[in-house]
């Protein structure tokens, strides 16, 4: 099934948001793969966000990713790539709906709470760079009750 990269930013993390955060994937029906709490190196942060780095905002992006812990997981299930955009809302929290991540927790565009994979090929990418031991392969018992 389809699988997704998912990173609370340190200000979410500082903000006291990742038990709300995840319960939203989590209550929506995707199942949790990856999970852990981790400091940034700066070659990371680079790596991860390497397609920006022409960018005027890139160095500060860098340093924001690196300036706390950030909890990075992986969440499964059908469509979870697009789903989890809409979950999360719009990249700059200002066009962001009420009711998704980033419209209820986020003001700025440079503190947005949290990352999500963009495509099904960033995913996998973002997967293998941020989770290089693996993740956890585990069947939700509920998984009957929540696809038809
Ligand atoms: P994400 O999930 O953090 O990768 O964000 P996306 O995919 O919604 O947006 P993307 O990949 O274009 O940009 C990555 C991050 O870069 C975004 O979450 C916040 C930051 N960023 C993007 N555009 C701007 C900007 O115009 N100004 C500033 N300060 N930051 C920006």
């Amino acid at each position: 099934m389809e699988q997704t990269y998912i990173m609370i930013k340190p200000d979410g993390v500082q903000r006291g948001l990742v038990g709300d955060i995840i319960s939203r994937f989590e209550q929506k029906g995707f199942y949790l793969k990856g999970l852990k709490i981790i400091t940034v190196d700066r070659a990371l942060a680079e790596k991860h966000y390497a397609d920006l780095s022409a960018k005027p905002f890139f160095n500060g992006l860098v340093e924001y990713i690196i300036s706390g812990p950030v909890v990075a997981m992986v969440w499964e299930g059908k469509n979870v790539v697009v789903t989890g955009r809409k979950i999360i809302g719009a990249t700059n929290p200002a066009d962001s709906a009420p009711g998704t991540i980033r419209g209820d927790f986020a003001i700025d565009i440079g503190r947005n709470v949290i990352h999500g994979s963009d495509s099904v090929e960033s995913a996998r990418k973002e997967i293998a760079l941020w989770f290089p031991e693996g993740t956890v392969n585990w069947q939700c018992s509920s998984h009957p009750w929540i696809y038809e």
